[in-house]
């Protein structure tokens, strides 16, 4: 077999040094944590990561800075996600770069996620003139009763590799223009594009006039993030990860009475309804299960097909799947880039293995493809049919891996959508609106994104992002996911000149 024909990593070394050099980064070099590139799988730079006690001194450094940004007017707050909005337009292409050098992602998709960041700071933007509360009527006379949001503190960010700057992006702009302070630990994995995006957002800061401290960066390992998830001045924790890391992180910020916003695992589904259009399901099903390499928390994973659409449907997704280009992100061409590292392969290759063994059939992929670099890790994206039971399909498995599962009622398939532990975004195919209707209804899908005619991924910034179940419950994004970044407080006021005690109690 031919190997993939990768770049050199001195050449990957040298473009990251460039990317970094015009968003103005100095990197801290010379420690033994490493950024790495999964196109090669080889190391860029050694890195200084910090420990504890500088987790502390930042989370002092952004508490004593909310003291002061909490009181700033909230359009005033607005101005510096206005000019990081203006610098991520600017250095669009870098941030896209070092997203593909760092998170292996595809041009097309790297540049998709730094439109992501732009979307949220214009939205965080208009938000920052939006901030409403509201008045209820109060059920005594010349009483009045308002509702209105104040900021929170300091919001401690944890992101995952697989979104390394919009994720941030969401919570950071979002929390700046409520009066809070951040706070960020990003994953391990990407600590270049944190350090850009960091440099950018203190860029912003400088020119417009707001404090450096109002966010700070944290490249760390464990005893990093356990030190912020432990703070009591960490107001909110906004994690997104697995939901191992949930299931650590929600109980730790609990026990203190912190509040925590989970993103967490997806296991996402698509139903293909008799009457789905397939010239449109089959791009919208190839992209959401084997775009981003199967890396996304919203992901496709689970394809629930109807019995009688499933032989015309089947043959057609197996060789798109095989068309799919595997192979180097910056190359034009790629729709699938590596895997962030040799452990999802190995993910893939269990699950693999647990599927057959329940009777799954591997209809495609799911095999490495060659490459001269060690620990670079190219996948060809796996479809299993599978009509038994198995327990591995209720699992996430990270990796560009689609269990098509089949069909004969829509409540059987609403059932098979509902029936894992995991609860972020599913699909439907249909031209019948009841089918949809009732899909999208109380006793539809239980998942916080549902989708009619279009996959599970690539959900717009306008809408609140976030999943019911294992995934967390929070929700982070556009509509009123703000909330969580704000306190809230009801206010009443008596204006009446007399005493008069809600629910009519006489107290004289
Ligand atoms: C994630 O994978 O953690 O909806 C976030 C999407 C993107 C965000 C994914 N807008 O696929």
């Amino acid at each position: 077999m031919t190997s993939l024909v990768l770049p050199a990593t001195h050449d990957l070394r040298t473009r990251a040094r460039a990317c970094l050099d015009r968003i103005g980064v100095v990197v801290p070099e010379g420690g033994d944590l490493y950024a790495r590139t999964p196109i090669t799988g080889e190391d860029l730079f050694g890195l200084r990561g910090g420990d504890a006690a500088e987790t502390t001194a930042a989370v002092t450094a952004a508490h004593d800075t909310f003291l002061t940004w909490r009181s700033t007017p909230a359009p005033r707050r607005g101005e510096i996600v206005r000019r990081f909005g203006d610098l991520v337009r600017a250095h669009h292409d870098d941030l896209a770069e070092l997203i593909t050098l760092e998170a292996g992602k595809i041009r097309a998709e790297a540049y998709g996620e730094v439109q992501e960041m732009i979307d949220i700071a214009d939205y965080a933007v208009g938000l920052s003139r939006q901030l409403y509360g509201r008045v209820i009527a109060s059920e005594r006379a010349g009483h009045r009763m308002t509702e209105s949001w104040h900021p929170l503190g300091v919001v401690g960010i944890i992101s995952a590799f697989n979104f390394p700057a919009a994720v941030w992006a969401w919570n950071t702009t979002v929390a700046l223009v409520c009066g809070d302070t951040v706070v960020w630990k990003p994953s391990e994995q990407t600590p270049l594009i944190s350090l850009a995006c960091a440099r950018l957002l203190a860029r912003a800061a400088e020119e417009s006039g707001a404090p450096a401290d109002i966010h700070r960066l944290l490249i760390g390992g464990r005893e990093t993030g356990e030190a912020l998830v432990d703070d009591p001045r960490v107001a909110l924790v906004s994690a997104t990860g697995s939901t191992r890391m949930g299931r650590a992180v929600g109980p730790r910020v609990a026990a203190r009475f912190g509040r925590s916003l989970l993103e967490l695992g997806g296991n996402n589904a698509a139903i293909v309804a008799p009457s789905a259009d397939l010239e449109l399901t089959l791009p919208a099903v190839v992209f959401a299960a084997a775009g981003t390499a199967g890396q996304r928390c919203t992901s496709l994973r689970r394809l629930i097909v109807h019995r009688d659409v499933v032989d015309e449907l089947l043959p057609r997704l197996t060789a798109a799947f095989e068309r799919l280009p595997v192979g180097d992100p910056f190359e034009e061409g790629t729709l699938v880039g590596p895997l962030i590292s040799p452990a999802p392969l190995a993910a893939l290759e269990s699950a693999l293995a647990r599927v057959t063994e329940d009777g799954g059939k591997l209809l495609t992929g799911g095999d490495q493809v060659a490459t001269a670099a060690g620990s670079a890790a190219y996948v060809r994206p796996a479809i299993v049919r599978i009509d038994g039971h198995s327990p591995v399909v209720r699992e996430e498995t990270f990796a560009p891996l689609l269990y098509v599962l089949t069909y004969d009622t829509l409540d059987e398939a609403i059932a098979l959508q509902n029936d894992v532990p995991q609860g972020l975004s599913a699909s439907i195919f249909t031209q019948d609106q009841r089918e949809a209707e009732t899909f999208l209804s109380a006793v539809g899908a239980d998942t916080g994104l549902v989708n009619v005619n279009l996959g599970t991924s690539g959900a717009e910034i306008g809408g609140a992002f976030g999943g019911e179940k294992e995934t967390g419950g929070g929700r982070a994004c556009g509509s009123d996911a703000w909330h969580a970044y704000m306190r809230r407080s009801t206010a009443v006021v008596n204006y009446s000149g007399e005493v008069a005690l809600a629910q009519n109690i006489s107290f004289s």
